[in-house]
């Protein structure tokens, strides 16, 4: 089943924000920020770039009618800083010009006076002052403090782990102009238009229902535009509303990298303790989270964390404590596994930190601990369904690891520089929203007199190919071909009251609130032709090929036929679908219930070959099992773990984000920030899906693909982590830091043992 975007992309001729038409007067904003990390406005000085050529305005805090606010779970970030700034970066003003050189001209005009505060950047020294975003928060298990005694090994250690720059394609954008009626219409790149919608209503000071806001789809998102897309999209309707002009914004890819915020980079002190078998009794880890200036969606990524402490593995005594820490960087957000890839590195730290003391194979420690059927997470939940061993099973004897292995011993042992690593990463990933009340979905569905079908739902389209799925899913509804169908775009009137496109779960829930809808009306014209052939309630009716079949034998009634049949007997020819995922539930005063409608499991093998004179490495092959039930698509999922993976590896080898004392970001642009591409990609990069019937939670069967894949990539760092230990038989980790890059690796290589 092909993308229906695939055409459209290549001939680039798909709509984003930056295609669409202008209309005439149209206004294009640029925005200051501040040039300092943490200080006091004493004045901004506006005028030289007020008299800057074809300025019409620029707006600030005071301009703002409604509420100068946009946090989304905690009000705590202005749209347009008033008397202090947190970050560098963060708005300050948005110049209105007639071209979008006049306004960058006149922005670099604008001075602004501020007396400098104390900067915090790393997470250690806010928790050191206590400066959280929210309090801590603990999952506990078991019994860990009287268990300690009974570990045959225990050890503890460090981490330091990096953040991730998402880098859309599409950079943040938005065009918003009035309607009749001072009405707001927004086109954006956003993941979520309810909650654009939401902060437009309270920065203007309107109702939501004065506000539309439509997408069509986004040149990637990966979280960044999850809760990150607001701003830009609520400066433009302030500007559209205030200058009864349409404007429009797009960012600078400069701007974008050092305005906003990334995945959250951690630190973490961990403890494990192991008995003589290797089984892990107890784990404890303090996780240090750097949040960033503002909450953003720190509070429920910290969260996340916690839920994915243990990753695929069962321990029976847990304690997880995670801190969210304030610091002087844009606000960090949402990025593909939302703190759960970082929960999970510092567990298979543990584990390789353990492994090397012990002299086992981190292989063998992390093969003995996977969950098994019944097993409970440390949250409460129970596994059901668990397919961690046999994804672990699957991988190891379809690509004979034990012969991979032998070979890389006899490769390291005639190679004296060159030296290969061999790591394996099972990745077990919670499926839903944390909070139960995201996970819902809603769907619109027209059918035409013609017996062509509309269909709109609250999913949005990033190039995960949730439109293709939609498609599909309501195709076989009716029993038509994704020809016979549109999608509509994204838009809060068509459906209201959306979850963000995010947590894996679009196609869950769109897809089945989508599915209600179409069989609803099915029903209806079933009804119908029970009617017109005068059918027995034993008669089973199905609509297939774009026709009626009764008891599995073709009628003389054609789906349009029939579509006409009920119009003309008034039957509605229109539904609006809801679903609210069951059986899930979440106390966060116990920290204890069933988050999860599901997991998603899967084991990924790494190989890799590591230059020990450059400290450059490359990927041999990367093997994959996933459990990703009856796919709806497999062409669209085995490009979403494919994605994914090789996302996750950039996180963990090569993407390094740099600030200075300052709190400025240095790698701000595709010069200085790398990351993966088609020459990086490892050689051989297989995926299969294990064979097991579908998921009862998910779209017919269909497990969730967005996010698990990428927490494979975690593995890379663990498979250079062997290849160097094969250079360097004494070199062990006590401090664990990521990304590996190759000057990292070159830096570990040869540094003397004396710290
Ligand atoms: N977004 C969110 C997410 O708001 N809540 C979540 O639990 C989540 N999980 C993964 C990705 N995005
Ligand atoms: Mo997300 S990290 O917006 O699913």
């Amino acid at each position: 089943m092909r993308n229906i975007e695939a055409h459209t992309h290549v001939r680039g001729e798909s709509v984003y924000v930056d295609d669409i038409p202008l209309l005439a007067g149209t206004l294009h904003g640029v925005i200051f920020a501040s040039p300092h990390a943490h200080g006091k406005i004493n004045k901004l000085d506006l005028r030289a770039a007020l008299t800057s050529p074809g300025i019409i305005r620029i707006l600030t805090a005071t301009d703002i009618p409604g509420e100068n606010q946009i946090g989304g779970i905690i009000p705590d970030e202005p749209l347009f800083a008033e008397n202090e700034v947190h970050f560098q970066g963060q708005p300050v003003a948005l110049v209105l010009a007639e071209t979008v050189e006049l306004a960058r001209a006149a922005v670099s005009k604008i001075k602004i006076d501020i007396t400098l505060l104390p900067i915090i950047t790393e997470p250690r020294d806010a928790h050191a002052k206590k400066q959280y975003i929210v309090p801590p928060r603990r999952f506990t298990c078991g019994d860990i403090e009287n268990q300690w005694d009974v570990c045959e090994h225990i050890f503890s250690g460090q981490v330091k782990l990096g953040g991730q720059e998402h880098l859309y394609i599409e950079t943040q954008g938005a065009y918003a102009y009035l309607q009749e009626n001072d009405w707001v219409k927004i086109h954006t790149s956003t993941q979520g238009p309810t909650n654009v919608q939401r902060a437009v209503a309270c920065v203007l000071g309107i109702g939501m229902h004065q506000i539309e806001v439509d997408v069509t789809r986004l040149g990637g998102g990966f979280g960044g535009k999850e809760d990150q897309a607001t701003p830009w999209a609520v400066m433009a309707a302030l500007g559209a509303k205030l200058l009864k002009r349409p404007v429009k914004i797009i960012l600078h890819r400069l701007d974008d990298m050092r305005m906003t915020g990334k995945r959250h980079p951690y630190d973490a002190d961990f403890k494990i303790g192991l008995n003589k078998d290797l089984k892990i009794l107890c784990y404890e880890v303090d996780f240090f989270q750097n949040a960033g200036a503002a909450a953003d969606l720190s509070p429920p990524v910290l969260g996340r964390t916690l839920f994915h402490s243990v990753n695929s593995y069962f321990i029976p005594h847990v304690k997880a404590t995670a801190y969210s820490c304030r610091t002087n960087l844009p606000p960090n957000t949402a990025f593909r596994g939302f703190g759960g890839p970082q929960g999970m590195y510092v567990i298979e730290t543990a584990i390789h930190r353990a492994a090397d003391e012990i002299g086992v194979s981190a292989m063998q420690v992390q093969q003995v601990n996977l969950l098994q059927e019944g097993d409970n997470f440390p949250y409460g939940q129970q596994t059901e369904n668990c397919h961690a061993r046999a994804c672990w099973q699957r991988l190891t004897e379809k690509y004979n690891l034990k012969k991979m292995q032998i070979e890389i011993d006899q490769f390291n042992a005639k190679n004296s520089l060159k030296k290969k690593g061999l790591a394996l990463m099972p990745v077990c990933f919670g499926i839903s929203f944390t909070k139960a009340h995201m996970n819902q979905g809603r769907a619109l569905v027209h059918v035409y007199t013609d017996g062509s079908v509309g269909i709109a739902t609250g999913a949005v389209e990033m190039g995960q190919g949730v439109n293709i799925k939609m498609l599909q899913v309501a195709a076989k509804c009716f029993g038509l071909s994704v020809a016979d169908i549109k999608i509509m775009s994204t838009n809060t009137t068509r459906v209201a009251n959306t979850s963000p496109s995010a947590a894996s779960a679009t196609a869950d829930l769109n897809g089945r609130a989508l599915e209600k809808a179409c069989n609803a009306i099915a029903e209806r014209l079933c009804h119908v032709v029970r009617e017109k052939l005068d059918l027995q309630e034993q008669d089973e009716v199905q609509l297939k090929q774009a026709h009626v079949w009764v008891n599995d034998e073709l009628s003389d009634l054609t789906w349009k036929e029939l579509v006409m049949e009920g119009y003309l007997k008034r039957v509605s020819l229109s539904e609006h679908g809801h679903y609210a995922t069951p059986d899930i539930h979440y106390d966060e005063n116990k920290e204890h219930g069933r988050p999860f409608a599901y997991h998603v499991y899967g084991t990924a093998a790494f190989e890799v070959t590591v230059d020990c004179l450059r400290g450059t490495y490359e990927f041999d092959a990367v093997n994959i099992v996933h459990d990703g039930g009856v796919s709806l698509n497999l062409t669209i999922d085995l490009g979403q773990a494919e994605g994914g993976v090789v996302q996750g590896m950039g996180w963990m080898t090569m993407e390094e984000l740099r600030y200075d004392d300052h709190g400025r970001l240095l790698s701000n642009a595709l010069s200085t920030y790398k990351i993966p591409d088609i020459y990086f990609a490892p050689k051989q990069l297989d995926v299969e899906f294990l064979n097991v019937p579908g998921c009862d939670y998910a779209i017919r069967g269909s497990k969730a693909i967005g996010e698990p894949p990428l927490m494979y990539g975690i593995g890379a760092y663990f498979a250079i982590y062997e290849a160097m230990r094969a250079f360097r038989k004494d070199l062990k980790f006590t401090e664990f830091v990521a990304p590996m890059t190759p000057e990292r690796v070159l830096m570990s290589l040869y540094k003397s043992n004396e710290k």
